[in-house]
């Protein structure tokens, strides 16, 4: 038994934790936000106990560990009733949450690359053919439920609208944050990107207009990415 309740252990930065912050937040279930430093992060590694080595990982109030942003966000909202209760839905929320993984995935690897030109290009098929492209098919699926005036399963939020939110409430951020103190003003705004799926934006705000998330983004600590 570890005792006390759950507790999330992440890096000081938004990144992969944060859907799971949001998660416990928009289930309504307290947690300790515990932010190691590179230094203790190490220490925590060597000992063994996170599952897979990497961060994000949850430790519960049973003391049970879980690790994989993605299998943490999912345990957490389906305790706070916020996933499909039909088996095909949840499917399809995995779905896309696995295409917020994809995106993920190819922002992280033209963000690392040191190439400046190379960099450069990455960027610009993220933003200009990735991100669309998807953004276009997300809105698709969005509309197949109630022409889109919900959420993604309708009424009730679950996983899949925290997953994909969070990821372009973020990455607005990050790009904020890049454009303003690196001058990197070759990047997109990405509100402007999201306006292009009108039904998608008026989505993206409703989520963000969720008390328990509005208020977790209006109280979280600051960092760059
Ligand atoms: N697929 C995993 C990826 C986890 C991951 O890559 N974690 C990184 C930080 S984002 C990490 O722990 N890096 C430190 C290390 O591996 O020592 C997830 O979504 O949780």
């Amino acid at each position: 038994m570890s005792g006390g309740g759950y507790k999330l252990y992440y890096f000081p930065v938004r990144a992969r934790g944060e859907m799971d912050r949001w998660a416990f937040a928009a289930a309504k279930i307290d947690f300790e936000d515990i932010r190691l430093n590179r230094e203790e992060w190490l220490k925590e590694k060597e000992s063994g106990r996170p599952p897979l080595g990497q961060m994000p990982f949850v430790v519960t109030p049973e003391g049970k560990i879980l690790a994989q942003s993605g299998a943490i966000l999912k345990y957490i909202c389906k305790k706070g009733g916020l996933s499909p209760s039909d088996s095909f839905d949840e499917a399809q929320a995995d779905m896309i949450l696995g295409g917020v993984d994809d995106l993920r995935v190819a922002m992280v690897k033209a963000h690392f690359q040191k190439d400046e030109e190379e960099k450069k290009k990455l960027w610009k098929e993220f933003f200009e053919t990735t991100v669309p492209d998807r953004l276009g098919k997300y809105e698709a699926l969005l509309k197949s439920r109630d022409e889109g005036k919900g959420f993604f399963f309708g009424e009730k939020l679950t996983y899949a609208d925290i997953a994909f939110v969070e990821f372009f409430q973020s990455l607005k951020v990050n790009v904020d944050i890049q454009k303003e103190k690196e001058k990197k003003e070759h990047l997109p705004d990405i509100e402007e990107i999201l306006k292009k799926f009108s039904l998608l934006y008026e989505y993206y705000k409703r989520v963000l207009a969720v008390e328990e998330i509005k208020t977790c983004i209006e109280k979280r600590p600051q960092s760059d990415f």
